[in-house]
């Protein structure tokens, strides 16, 4: 079946075990890109580059595990306040990484979706996301979702307005607002919540991330830099995650 071969291979020996309670969504803050390349005498962009390719690696890693969801903030509403050749260059990258790995997506069956104020973003940018969801919309794969000029308050901020707006055209009520019906309003809608947020480079909050969405998250934070992320880091944030549920699990 289209969007599903791959699953099963290539895990290490001893991993097995690993494929139980897989979480079914993983989000992941792919901090510390910056730090890395200054740590090596190097510009900050090469750190930016360095992280792009682990965002192939990591894609490839959950596919063959079998993750359905995988959501990575590449983005956020404060990175606008970094210096302007830093952001001209990230703006960059999605085209870079479209042309790269296009093809292997594809062939994955994976859905590239975006959330996040796209319409911030320069022309070309805003022209390579439109483009990959296009290509990739009848994926039936896993979903991965790249949270770009995204900031978590913004978006239940605008499901609001979003809702507000519904009311005044009476096509809904405010007697039917409720947790469910305003989560339609979402930018993640349909996606289910997130079971697993991952960040990494030592800093332990959520920065905005998927503010509503991670209410019953598992919380899984490394002082691995983001370039410096592997499937082994990957193995050991899922096995955490499923001892924390296996402990849950005991208790219920
Ligand atoms: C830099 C680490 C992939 C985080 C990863 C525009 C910071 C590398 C994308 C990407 C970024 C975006 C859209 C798309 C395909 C790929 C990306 C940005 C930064 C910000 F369709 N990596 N990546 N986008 N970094």
């Amino acid at each position: 079946m289209k969007g599903w071969f791959g699953r099963g291979k290539k895990l290490p020996a001893g991993d097995s075990d690993l494929r139980e309670n897989i979480p079914n969504h993983i989000a992941i803050i792919m901090d510390g890109n910056g730090r890395w390349a200054t740590r090596r005498g190097m510009p900050r962009i090469a750190g930016h580059r360095a992280g792009m390719n682990k965002v192939r690696e990591v894609i490839r890693a959950c596919d063959e595990l079998g993750v359905r969801y995988l959501t990575l903030y590449a983005f956020s509403t404060e990175n606008w306040k970094r210096p302007r050749a830093e952001v001209d260059y990230l703006m960059r990258l999605p085209e870079e990484f479209f042309r790269t790995e296009i093809n292997e997506l594809v062939e994955r069956g994976v859905q590239v979706r975006f959330i996040g104020d796209v319409t911030q973003l320069p022309t070309y940018t805003r022209e390579t996301v439109t483009q990959t969801q296009r290509l990739t919309a009848d994926n039936s794969g896993m979903v991965v979702t790249f949270a770009l000029n995204y900031g978590g308050r913004a978006e239940v901020l605008q499901a609001i307005r979003h809702y507000a707006g519904q009311v005044e055209a009476g096509m809904t009520t405010w007697e039917e607002l409720t947790e469910e019906s305003l989560a339609r309003y979402l930018s993640t809608f349909p996606a289910p919540d997130p079971d697993l947020i991952i960040r990494t480079s030592g800093e332990q909050r959520l920065s905005n991330f998927l503010v509503w969405q991670s209410v019953y998250s598992e919380l899984w934070f490394t002082e691995v830099l983001w370039p410096d992320f592997t499937n082994t880091t990957l193995y050991e944030a899922i096995r955490d995650y499923q001892r924390r549920k296996r402990r849950f699990g005991g208790l219920k």
